[in-house]
């Protein structure tokens, strides 16, 4: 017997950094998140006799992936404790896979968790007749896995406040996404410890409040359709959490001489122009572009400058 399913992405906006509880990723302060319909982890889960173990699932031919042992690992641990909440003791063998391409910095940890919590949940459901979890049941448990994924059941934007998930209701439900990649460099220091490293900053102290007051205000801005501010206040957030990288007691950091030239770019554009994307940097060096629908010329232009002036991939 299979089963399959699939989940999209995610990128945040106000971020998710530092945890109260490492073992249920509950996390030190609220997220707000923009759901990435495009980027897609699947997963298959057939029944075996013995041990789990983890597979690759080809999506397509250019996009062959293999996780790592720790990826896998990870993987599986999760796939037990979804196994013993719901009182299943058979096995599986995970296959997983996403459509876009690993080493790229883009998140595959929030799609994928996503798509396998939902995967076990309908296949040991099915097994033992036992009615199917909502999407917030699904969420939460999901979040056990990977924090960021429990905000991939929700879309367009989706709210996450301690053991709160939810969708949130805002203008934009329709955004363009791109990501200049700077560098396909598999991470010297994983999200999982940034979580744990950002608590010895200085800077950590006041985290909260101002993740939180920050939320309010681009809830805020976006309710009034206030992109320029929407801009102003995703832009700072992404600096926070940098610096907080910056000034753990083993400071580390993401940023590469052609992240900040980059940014110095974007930053030129929204001058020159008064508009602009929503930039972000999730705990990597690829940056993140939201457009709106009415920004296709300056999607084109910002591209076909960023090809040709040096040589980063856009997806
Ligand atoms: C976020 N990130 O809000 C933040 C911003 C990265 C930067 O959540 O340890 O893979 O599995 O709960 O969810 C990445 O961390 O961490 C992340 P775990 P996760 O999207």
């Amino acid at each position: 017997m299979k089963w399959t399913a699939h989940a999209p992405s995610n990128i945040a906006l106000i971020k998710y950094m530092g945890k109260l509880d490492e073992t249920t990723n509950l996390p030190s302060n609220p997220s707000l998140s923009y759901t990435l319909n495009h980027l897609l982890s699947y997963v298959e889960l057939e029944l075996a006799h013995e041990a789990d173990k983890w597979e690759p699932l080809i999506v397509n031919e250019e996009n062959k992936q293999f996780l790592n042992s720790s990826q896998q690992a990870k993987f599986i641990k999760h796939l037990n404790v979804i196994k013993n909440k719901l009182g299943f003791s058979g096995h599986f063998i995970i296959r997983s896979g996403n459509n876009f391409p690993m080493g790229t910095g883009l998140a595959s940890s929030a799609s994928s968790f996503a798509a396998l919590t939902t995967c076990a949940v309908t296949a040991i459901s099915e097994i033992l007749q036992i009615p199917m979890l909502d999407q917030t049941h699904l969420a939460l448990l999901s979040r056990q896995g990977s924090g960021s994924s429990c905000r991939s059941f929700f879309k367009p934007w989706a709210l996450w406040d301690k053991d709160k998930v939810s969708s949130i209701d805002l203008p934009y439900a329709s955004l363009i996404h791109r990501v200049v990649v700077v560098s396909k460099d598999e991470k010297e220091v994983s999200s999982r410890e940034a979580h744990n490293r950002v608590i010895s900053s200085p800077l950590f102290e006041g985290r909260f409040h101002r993740a939180t007051s920050r939320l309010n205000n681009l809830i805020h801005a976006l309710s009034k359709k206030d992109w320029k501010e929407a801009y102003i206040i995703v832009w700072e957030e992404f600096e926070d959490m940098h610096k907080l990288f910056e000034t753990s007691a083993i400071p580390f950091s993401y940023m590469t001489k052609s992240t900040h030239e980059i940014l110095e770019y974007l930053r030129k554009i929204w001058y020159e122009y008064n508009d602009g994307p929503l930039v972000t940097l999730d705990a990597g060096p690829n940056i993140h572009l939201l457009f709106r629908n009415d920004q296709k010329e300056l999607i084109s232009m910002i591209e076909t400058n960023l090809k040709i002036n040096s040589r980063y991939n856009i997806i």
